[in-house]
């Protein structure tokens, strides 16, 4: 029995939340269109006769302009210390600049295994990836060395794509001889945190333009019992303009979310579900430590 820790990083929106859900066949994290939808490293868990990986799923890498932003990229820079195997996701649809060339040659210098996937490949046609083969042979060449790619791996997470192959990879490069969750453990995230991210996720999927990305979700209420969970929660946002767009028209969009979010939680949980949601304004709450850490972004 082998295991280890896989850090799963690079831009927003690329696809490394799906590749997690992929690559351990169940949805741990939220997935949505649009960027910076994972704020938390979150882990997943996969644990088989062979082997257990122990996943974390990181924030897309950005610049960070508010505090939660600086939150977000910590949590990405923690995650990628101290694991055993790195997979820097590219989306295949996109071009791929000096920038992010660059990252890998840094990554590159802390000597791990380190996995390149172009995503998206159900998209992305052979003219755009191409390019990306070639710009990164350079750091290719020499196959097993230290400071170079192991291999460069096509997926896609829409079709499943090479996806099993990805996982044979990391499972040749587990060294670890523990077993760091037991049995039947899927992530580190208490099922408190699995809601309030299924109520963001709705959330997100729901609502336009500037809303999303001023959300947040306070979960007050949590009573899970043999048969029912019982949530209430709160869904800050950043302006009384936005609480009214996520309230809708006689309520009728938190109507939408409240149901969305009830079915994924009962999918999740197994349970039925209770759902009540409020809307609360915090002025510029991405930029206010005490907002922040009630909304569980601190550390
Ligand atoms: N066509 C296609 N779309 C994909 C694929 N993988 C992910 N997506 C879509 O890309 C979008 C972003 O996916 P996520 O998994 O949330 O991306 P992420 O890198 O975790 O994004 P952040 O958490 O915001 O950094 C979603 O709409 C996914 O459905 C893929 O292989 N093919
Ligand atoms: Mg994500």
């Amino acid at each position: 029995m082998k295991s280890g820790f896989i850090a799963i990083i690079g831009q927003p929106n690329v696809g490394k939340s799906s590749l997690m859900n992929r690559l351990i066949g169940e949805k741990i994290s939220i997935v949505t269109p649009k960027p910076q939808t994972t704020r938390d490293a979150v882990r997943g868990i996969l644990t088989t006769d062979e082997y257990q990986m122990v996943f974390v799923d990181t924030p897309g890498l950005l610049t960070p302009k508010t505090e939660l932003g600086k939150y977000m990229s910590k949590e990405t820079d923690n995650a990628s210390r101290d694991v055993d195997v790195l997979v820097i996701v590219l989306d295949g649809t996109r071009r791929f600049d000096d920038r992010g060339y660059e990252f890998i040659e840094k990554k590159l210098t802390l000597g791990l295994p380190t996995y390149v996937v172009i995503n998206k490949t159900d998209e992305a046609k052979y003219e755009k990836v191409y390019p990306i083969l070639q710009k990164l042979s350079p750091l290719t060449n020499e196959g097993n060395g230290r400071g170079k790619i192991k291999e460069i791996i096509p997926t896609s997470c829409v079709n499943g794509t090479n996806i099993d192959l990805l996982r044979s990879y990391i499972a040749s490069e587990l060294k670890d001889e523990v077993m760091y969750y037991p049995d039947g453990y899927v992530t580190d995230r208490s099922m408190r945190f699995v809601v309030g991210e299924i109520i963001r996720e709705k959330s997100l999927l729901l609502l336009q333009d500037e809303v999303p990305h001023g959300i947040g979700i306070v979960v007050n209420a949590f009573e899970e019992k043999k048969e029912s969970v019982y949530v209430e929660a709160d869904i800050v946002c950043e302006k009384e303009s936005h609480k009214r767009i996520i309230i809708g028209d006689g309520g009728s969009m938190i109507k939408r979310i409240g149901e969305s979010a009830r079915r994924g939680i009962e999918e999740r949980t197994g349970k039925r579900v209770f759902l009540k949601l409020f809307v609360k304004v915090r002025a510029d709450w991405r930029n206010k430590k005490n907002y922040l850490r009630d909304l569980g972004y601190e550390g």
